[in-house]
């Protein structure tokens, strides 16, 4: 008899917008077409294996506070398994095609690095049998080099190459992993790669450091054939004071700097974003812009809060927002919508992982249609080439095309006088943005 982790919870199904059922989906539909592509293949939704299944609910002031059926045996290894077991049984009982986890959240850390490596073997082997049965894929992999003692100053930033090795060796494994489960990126996320006091820091240093390691892991990375997207995540703080990732722009010059731009994208966070003074929108367009988008960690903060809160994203607005980013840059192709989101502590039932995750589920799901919707009927997009429609004529074209010059400019403005004033119609563009929400 297998064992049941969610007993009396069925299949989530669509039962639409009047449905007051809390058990289903008012607006996402998987197989429903959103300008000519399932919602299910649009939005690639993906369960985090740390915060669902290894959450705990604790925070600075207390511990543990969720009983999961999962965290019950005596041994860690069945323990392992059975969290494993439980995520498969949400996942398929939620219906997202992905899920995503760290190295240390599916295998617990032995006491050195070869049994570590061999309990791995044993859960990813359970894993790989797993997403078959359930058709359920891996979205990404990624290596837990934050959490242990040892990586207390830092992984790749690391003041002693000893630790330096132990995270090479770490992502080694956790890439191999990852391949191993089909997966089709792998994130670098880096907790501790920044600073806490630059008394005792020697940021170049640190920084040539952290290029090093992901340029061996592109090698890596080559040389056992994955085919996977390497992404990096930024975030501009928490737990360092100071993290060298700080936000998508910094980000792509550390990748152009250090020759590491065609073999990297980026994963952007929602709250990442606003912890570094930007809308989610924002980073996203930093990113898509230049084709570097590679997926989306949603969540959403607190703007009464100054930390990385990672509550479900339930607002329209910001779903809406981010879908029109994706949508105008062609979508999420490899990547998908990975909710780096964890229940709130006194959130404790099993049946609050899935209230948390369809709210999230639907809330893209809105927002995907209603920015389908708008960039169909183009109305912003008119707006916005039009306001720049002057540099693809006259003065203007002649100034992108590298033609023009600064005395050429000032006998134009000489000959031409006072630009005339335009009105961005901020407001305007704001009202018509609500009405299609
Ligand atoms: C933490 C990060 C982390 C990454 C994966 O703030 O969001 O969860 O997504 O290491
Ligand atoms: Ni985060
Ligand atoms: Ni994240």
């Amino acid at each position: 008899m297998m064992k049941q982790f969610f007993k009396g919870i069925g299949k989530i199904r669509y039962e639409g917008p009047d449905s007051k059922n809390p058990l289903a989906f008012k607006h996402y539909r998987a197989s429903e077409k959103v300008g000519g592509k399932s919602m299910e293949a649009h939005l690639r939704f993906s369960v985090v294996f740390w915060h669902t299944f290894r959450g705990t609910g604790s925070d600075p002031f207390g511990g543990a506070v969720y009983d999961r059926p999962w965290d019950e045996a005596a041994d860690p290894m069945e323990r392992a398994e059975d969290a494993m077991r439980a995520a498969f049984e949400f996942i398929t009982k939620l219906g997202t095609p992905f899920y995503a986890w760290h190295d240390r959240d599916i295998a617990p850390e032995a006491d050195d690095l070869r049994e570590t490596n061999r309990r791995l073997d044993r859960i990813v082997k359970l894993a790989r049998s797993l997403q078959r049965d359930a058709g359920v894929k891996l979205l990404w992999g990624t290596s837990n080099c934050f959490s242990h003692p040892r990586f207390t100053h830092g992984a790749g930033t690391n003041p002693d190459p000893h630790v330096f090795a132990y995270a090479a060796a770490q992502i080694k494994k956790a890439m191999e992993c990852t391949k191993e489960l089909g997966g089709a990126n792998y994130v670098f996320w880096g907790g501790r790669e920044g600073y806490s006091n630059l008394l005792n820091t020697d940021m170049k240093q640190e920084q040539d450091q952290m290029a090093r390691l992901l340029q061996m892991a592109v090698e890596h990375k080559k040389k056992i054939g994955f085919r996977g997207t390497l992404l990096v995540e930024p975030k501009p703080k928490e737990p360092t004071k100071h993290q060298y990732d700080y936000d998508a722009a910094t980000v792509l010059g550390f990748l152009r700097k250090y020759g590491l731009y065609d073999d990297f994208k980026l994963n952007i966070e929602a709250n990442h974003a606003t912890l570094a003074g930007h809308s989610y929108e924002h980073d996203l367009t930093v990113a898509a812009s230049e084709g570097m988008l590679g997926s989306i960690d949603a969540n959403r903060g607190d703007y009464l809060l100054g930390w990385d809160t990672d509550q479900f994203p339930t607002d329209l607005y910001s779903t809406t927002y981010a879908m029109m980013v994706i949508l105008k840059h062609g979508g999420l192709r490899r990547g998908g919508v990975n909710f780096d989101a964890k229940v709130r502590r006194g959130s404790f039932d099993p049946v609050d992982l899935f209230h948390a995750h369809i709210g999230g589920m639907d809330a893209f799901a809105r927002g995907l249609k209603i920015a389908d919707r708008m960039s169909r009927d183009g109305l912003l997009e008119d707006f916005v080439s039009e306001r720049y429609a002057g540099y693809k004529r006259g003065v203007g074209r002649r100034i992108m095309t590298g033609k023009a010059t600064l005395a050429e400019l000032e006998r134009y403005v000489l000959k031409q006088g006072e630009p005339e004033k335009r009105s961005g119609r901020e407001e305007m563009l704001e009202n018509i943005v609500n009405r299609y929400i």
